[in-house]
């Protein structure tokens, strides 16, 4: 493997979670796969989880690694060619990227969204000029419109607590005051495509996900009724794709709450955090020994050290 932006260039799902269940157990026994190895790990956007498990796993394969805050202490970047740079950009991503590559051997890169453009998003502009310029292994750690290295901790968790073969698993749109991303959910629905799992969207009307993601997947617009026998729970925010970056809705009867997982077949909860309480899940959801939020985030290390491995040895 020499780039990671899609769940889907796992291939072989059994194979990967095999591989993860070997880093579980594991952790260090690779060490020196990474030596005298430099990973780079650029982020145009906040992060808590990425940004500590992503170098976590790079240290526990023995590599070096670097953090670039792009809007912290770098120049200022121009991304579109063509621009006559006479405003607050100093530097272009054109010269910054090869610039980048000749300092790591892998990178990773935060981007997401802007909602400037649906169509510069979903072409993936940014990470696509690391891809082409970089000279190097790239791997995304949240793009414009995939979250790869979540759906594989997501994958790994559920695997982990699943108690049948085929448990229903339940990904439902809930309020939050901003405009978020699709990446994530985009990404999960892209992931539970690579599983024979019953699942189910359930979003408000406006908020369908873009038809390459959902094509196959039932979806609906009624929560109640997809929730019901869930055995998983996983509720994210996500702004409009249709009417794109908007916020249409912020009804809070959508919110995950007892109530609401009381239709289910007590279902574990999930969500990739941040998660804002009583927006998006109940503090009594998210604190009953359903929920699975932080062995889901503890996964995120798991996730990205079993991706970094496949990119060292093919390095
Ligand atoms: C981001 C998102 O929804 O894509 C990151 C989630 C991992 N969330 C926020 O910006 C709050
Ligand atoms: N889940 C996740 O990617 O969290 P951060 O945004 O904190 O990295």
């Amino acid at each position: 493997m020499n780039t990671f932006t899609s769940i889907k260039q796992l291939g072989d799902l059994k194979k990967a979670l095999e591989a993860a269940k070997y880093v579980t157990a594991n952790p260090f026994a690779d060490k020196a796969l990474g030596q005298d190895k430099t990973a780079l790990l650029v982020f145009f956007n906040n992060s808590l989880r990425t940004r500590l498990s992503t170098q976590k796993a790079a240290l526990n394969l023995g590599m070096n690694v670097m953090v670039l805050d792009v809007n912290q202490g770098a120049w200022k970047l121009e991304t579109q060619r063509g621009v006559i740079m006479d405003g607050d950009k100093s530097e272009h991503l054109l010269e910054a990227i090869p610039v980048m590559g000749c300092y790591a051997d892998i990178i990773g890169v935060r981007s997401f969204a802007r909602f400037e453009s649906r169509e510069d998003d979903y072409n993936e502009v940014i990470l696509n000029q690391f891809i082409k310029y970089s000279g190097k292994p790239v791997f995304s750690m949240e793009a414009a419109i995939r979250h790869p290295l979540q759906t594989f901790a997501d994958l790994i968790t559920i695997e982990q607590y699943r108690k049948k073969e085929r448990p229903k698993v339940v990904m439902t749109w809930a309020p939050h005051p901003k405009a978020l991303p699709q990446a994530v959910p985009n990404s999960f629905a892209e992931g539970m495509s690579m599983t024979d799992f019953d699942f189910v969207i359930a979003n408000p009307e406006g908020y369908d996900l873009a038809p390459e993601f959902t094509k196959g997947i039932r979806v609906t617009h009624n929560q109640d009724e997809a929730l019901e026998g869930a055995d998983f729970v996983y509720a994210k925010n996500w702004a409009s794709y249709e009417h794109y970056g908007e916020v249409l809705s912020k009804d809070r009867s959508w919110t995950v709450t007892k109530e609401k997982m009381a239709l289910t077949n007590n279902a574990f909860f999930l969500h990739c955090l941040p998660v804002r309480r009583n927006m998006i899940v109940s503090d009594e959801v998210i604190e009953s020994p359903q929920s699975l939020v932080i062995p889901e985030a503890a996964n995120r290390v798991v996730s990205a050290q079993t991706v970094i491995k496949m990119l060292l040895q093919d390095l």
